[in-house]
Order: structure tokens, then sequence, then C-alpha cells
């Protein structure tokens, strides 16, 4: 029963575009009504309705070790106690970008923002300001967030509403953002070709939001050497997959190091922060180093730092963590794949630490278009009847699923269980 959320939403709607304030989570691409939350509690959400669901969302990622996390909460009601946000420099701004600088080998030195769309818009203004060039090259299906010249063919909430770019956005603005084709390298070579200057190429290296799609080790190691060929910059969006496909993001899988990564998500602890990093004469560049301007008032705030220090640190200190993690998330996915083929429902799957992914499609999905050609009213089915039984899976195909520490084999059976009586009526 979901009275409590049909009435929330109608009231919703009479404020709120849509009712909601970011478009997916209004349940248009699977139908019916959003469940309003009221709280989370380890592995599950309650609706106002008091409806439990085991939730594979996580809050789109950052909640690796689930809803309300003591440790975490502690960091953030500690810090908040001290005050919620100076405008001026703290500790602990300095404490988490060392934790990231260890981390990432590519990263000598970090910027903190408020989100990844901040994050990513900063670092290419960065890119362009380092190489002197306008030009930058995008992939059809990654989402870079919703700032202007990054809203083209973009995957996420953008697929699954069909609109590859947005009005609101001038021509003008994205003429400068050359558009390639995922696991693709001769649609990279052709936009090198045709440009005048590329300041840089961007991409997910593990593509979380067009569903779950890793880039092949090759193609990275063509990008960098078109990269380097031509002078420009590799950024690496991390925003999903830092700290979620492992400890040190998509540096776990590839051997390609990037110049610039963007991250978000994990590194807030579940509190609104992005940031940006690089290579120490790039990132200098910055102001009040450097000419390029980037700023913000509650960039770096300490209780965003406090919570995302607090996750990092708990990840750090657990060697075995992405082991147990991809354990579950790999039982999880195997458990749909036989689920479905007893079905006879076409399904493919792939996990990546503690991210999964699974389309409704026939053929394996390397790319954008390949992704389009999943059964996304099927999916809708599928969504909509395990949420009636208490799983919360994201709210659509372009999407990718999250596994937290909290959640327990016991809870992967149980999905697994329904999965297979769903499968069958879908
Ligand atoms: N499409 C976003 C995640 N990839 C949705 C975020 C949200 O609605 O909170």
């Amino acid at each position: 029963m979901l009275n409590r959320s049909v009435e929330a939403f109608k009231e919703a709607q009479k404020y709120i575009p849509g009712g909601v304030d970011s478009p997916v989570r209004a349940f248009k691409s699977v139908g019916g009504v959003p469940p309003f939350i009221d709280r989370g509690e380890g592995a599950f959400l309650i609706d106002i309705d008091s409806n439990r669901y085991l939730d594979f969302v996580q809050s789109w990622g950052p909640l690796i070790f689930g809803h309300s996390d003591e440790e975490i909460l502690n960091s953030v009601v500690e810090t908040a106690k001290k005050g919620l946000s100076f405008g001026a420099p703290t500790l602990l701004e300095t404490e988490l970008a060392k934790e990231i600088v260890d981390l990432f080998e590519s990263i000598d030195k970090v910027r903190f923002v408020n989100s990844g769309t901040e994050a990513v818009m900063s670092a290419i203004r960065l890119a362009r300001g380092y190489t002197g060039r306008d030009d930058i090259v995008k992939f059809e299906g990654c989402y870079h967030g919703h700032s202007d010249s990054l809203l083209v063919q973009a995957g996420s909430g953008a697929a699954t509403f069909g609109n590859p770019s947005s009005p609101g956005v001038p021509a003008d603005l994205t003429r400068h953002t050359l558009l390639a084709k995922y696991n693709d390298i001769e649609s990279v070579r052709r936009c090198f070709e045709q440009s005048e200057g590329i300041a840089c190429v961007i991409l997910e290296p593990i593509a979380g939001n067009m569903g779950l799609v890793p880039a092949k080790e090759e193609f990275l190691q063509e990008l960098r050497r078109l990269c380097d060929q031509y002078g420009a910059l590799l950024i690496f969006d991390e925003v999903m997959s830092g700290f979620r496909a492992g400890l040190k993001g998509a540096q776990e899988y590839t051997a390609v190091v990037p110049d610039l990564v963007t991250l978000g998500k994990v590194i807030g602890g579940g509190m609104p922060v992005g940031a940006f990093g690089g290579r120490e004469e790039i990132m200098n560049m910055l102001s009040p180093e450097g000419p390029v301007y980037q700023a913000g008032t509650l960039s770096g705030n300490p209780v965003a730092m406090a919570a995302g220090l607090a996750a990092i640190r708990k990840l750090k200190s657990d060697p075995g963590i992405f082991e147990r993690l991809e354990k579950l998330a790999t039982a999880l996915i195997k458990g749909l794949k036989e689920a479905a083929e007893s079905a006879s429902v076409p399904l493919q799957v792939e996990v990546r630490g503690s991210m999964f992914g699974f389309f409704f499609n026939e053929n394996s999905v390397e790319n954008f278009d390949d992704a389009l050609k999943s059964d996304t009213k099927r999916f809708a089915r599928f969504h909509s009847e395990m949420l009636k039984k208490g799983v919360y899976f994201a709210c659509s195909q372009f999407e990718t699923g999250f596994v937290c520490t909290p959640m327990r084999e016991e809870d992967i059976e149980d999905t697994v269980e329904k999965a297979n009586e769903v499968m069958k009526s879908i």
C-alpha cells in the first residue's frame, strides 16, 4: 500500500515541478508512484506508509556503509556542533585531500566542490584553460552532470526521458562538444581529425549512467595514446565509480592514468560533495595559484568533509571490504541471470566492485546504442513487481545498482527468490 505516498506525491507536484528535485525520481519510466521515504536503516529504506525495502540504490551510490551509519553520523553531528559552514579554510579539507591524493596515483592536488556536476564543469574549464583550446570530446551515454556543454547525448535521467539534449542549452554552447561512441576508438580518432583543437576527452571509465558498461582496456589505452599524440587531456569521471568500483576506483581495473579525475558521491559519505584533481602543473592553473577561476561558498564545508573523511577512513581500515561487496553483487546478478534464464527472459549482467547492472537485452552491451535496445517495458514491469515485494532497484533501465556493507547473504538470497517469481510473470 502506498496511500500516503500517493497523497504526498500529489501535494509535492503542486509546489515542485514534477514533485521531485531530480527527474528520474518521479518513476515516469517505470510507472506508479515513488514511495516517499521516511528513513533509512542500514540496507533498508522505510517509506511513509511503513513499507520496508531492501535498497539497491543507496542514494545513487554514496552510501557504501548503508543508511545512518553510526560512525559517519557521529562525525557529522560532532562537526556540526562546531558550526555548519565558515567560508574559510579548515583542517578537515586538507585531511580529506591527503586521503584522496594518497589513494589516486593520478591526483597530486584536489579541489572540493558541492556536486559531481560542479566537479566536471570545473574540470572541463581547467582543461580548456590549461590547453588554450575549446573543443571537448564526450561519449554517447556517458553522463557528466547537467551543465550546458555536457548535456548532449547524456545517459541517466536524460536517456530515461529520451531528451538527449535540453531546451535552454544554446547551440553555441554545445558546438564545442564532439560526440564519440563508447568503446569505439575510430569514432574518437575522427573527432581529433575534424577538430582544430581538442582540450580534453572525458569519459566514465566504468560507465554507470547508461546502465553499467565498463570501458575495454585496449580502448582506454588507445584513448591515452590519442590524447598524448594531440596534446589533449584525458579526464576520468569517477563521480560514480570512485570508491565504489574499488578503493582506487577505475584505477583498480586499468593501467591507464588520466590527467584529471572527477569525484563525488562516496567522498561525501552521503553529504553533498564533489571534487576534481590531477597533476600538480594542471591543478596549479586554478585561481588563486593560476588564472582559471573557480569558487564556491559552501565548497569544502566542514560537515561534508567530516562525513567524507569518516567514510574513506572506514573503507581504508577494512582491506577485505571490496572483495566482500563484490561477492554480494556477484551473487545477486548470478541469481538474477539464472532466474531470467529459467523464465526464458534475455538478461545481460555486469559487476564492478560494489556496482552492478542488468539489461533486459538479447545481446551484450558495449555502448549506448546497445543499451538503448534493451526492453524498457519489461524492465518497468520487473521494477514494479520487485518493489511490491519490498526490493528497491533504481527506477530506470539506464542506472546502476549498488550493494552496501550492511547487506547480508540472506538479503541477496531473498531478493533472488523474489526475482524468480517475478521473472516468470513479466
Ligand atoms: N540520474 C541520477 C543518478 N545517476 C539521479 C540522481 C537522483 O535523482 O538523486
